[in-house]
């Protein structure tokens, strides 16, 4: 049973996205200018485009990952475990209206319309690193706000100590929810002093547009120095809690995924190496990246780790 994709095969991925660029470009010619234009509308580009958002604090002077590169390679296992086909299959996922819950332990618990949410939470640009447990990386302007300042505003109660985030469920559209690759709806969780770090945001847009839906429309939570199963697609509910929440790919495999996830390239995972890093987008001649610690935000994190052991919590 395929549980996440092992780089050992990333060459016959790597061919996959190239021919799959390929693909398109052919398709592109073959179907002549007004046919073809739509195509990448439809799958990528998205209508809403922003203007003048601020650049945030800790957004990183880096050379940004292709767009198309990011918007055609992702994981979405409600859809698929396919990487391109996620691209398409996504475009199902209807987007607006959106609500969040927030519940738990907070004074101000709610329902509340993202739109809403928006109005109270100014939108910033971070440019930041991303790095997948499978050995990918990229590199993402991601536009959102931080997810701290939002919690504040429902003011967490004492006994709050960690959050929970969950994905919509709603097999219909989300074919892949019809299987059993995760434990559904998917899920997530951080400790509280993560979720207030400033470093850690809800995205709704990448590359001055609004999110595709493939990357995770319309809200999804951005953890740089986490490896990206941490980084929740779709989010509908956001719960505080005294203690720690059950998370889908621990759940599933509890012996690769802990609920830390930080960034160690010192840590293998239990079936191939974590020290290097294939960027999206480089040629397969370029040698694999180095991976950082805390995936390079350790000045920033590290302090928040500090007396655990850091081999045991992978
Ligand atoms: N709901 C949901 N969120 C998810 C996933 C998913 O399958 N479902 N995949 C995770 C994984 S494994 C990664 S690496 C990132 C990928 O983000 P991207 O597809 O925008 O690159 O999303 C994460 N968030
Ligand atoms: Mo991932």
């Amino acid at each position: 049973m395929l549980i996440k994709e092992s780089p050992n095969i990333a060459s016959s991925e790597i061919t996959d996205q190239s021919v799959f660029k390929a693909r398109r470009q052919i398709i592109k010619a073959a179907m002549g200018i007004s046919v073809a234009s739509m195509l990448p509308n439809s799958v990528s580009a998205t209508d809403k485009r922003y203007q003048n958002i601020p650049v945030g604090p800790y957004s990183q002077d880096l050379q940004v990952t292709d767009f198309e590169d990011v918007s055609h390679y992702t994981n979405y296992y409600e859809f698929t475990t396919n990487k391109t086909d996620a691209t398409v299959l996504a475009q199902g996922l209807q987007t607006s209206p959106w609500q969040v819950k927030i519940d738990g332990e907070v004074d101000k618990p709610g329902i509340y319309n993202l739109e809403d949410i928006l109005k109270d939470n100014p939108l910033q640009q971070r440019i930041y690193r991303f790095r997948c447990v499978e050995a990918w990386s990229m590199v993402v302007p991601w536009i959102g706000f931080p997810l701290g300042e939002l919690l504040k505003k429902f003011q967490p109660t004492s006994r709050a100590k960690f959050v929970e985030f969950t994905t919509l469920y709603n097999p219909r559209v989300m074919i892949g929810q019809g299987g059993d690759s995760l434990p559904w709806p998917y899920r997530e969780g951080l400790r509280i002093d993560e979720a207030m770090h400033p470093l850690t945001l809800l995205a709704t847009g990448m590359y001055d547009q609004e999110l595709p839906k493939q990357n995770g429309a319309p809200l999804r939570l951005v953890v740089p120095w986490k490896y990206g199963f941490k980084s929740i697609k779709a989010i509908v509910r956001i719960r505080l809690l005294e203690s720690m929440p059950a998370t889908a790919w621990n759940q599933r495999a509890p012996g690769e995924y802990g609920f830390y996830a930080n960034v160690n390239p010192e840590v293998p995972h239990p079936r191939w190496s974590q020290a290097r890093e294939r960027m999206l987008g480089a040629s397969i001649f370029t040698p694999k990246r180095r991976t950082e610690k805390f995936n390079g935000y350790g000045e920033q994190v590290a302090a928040l780790y500090r007396g655990m052991d850091l081999k045991k919590f992978f």
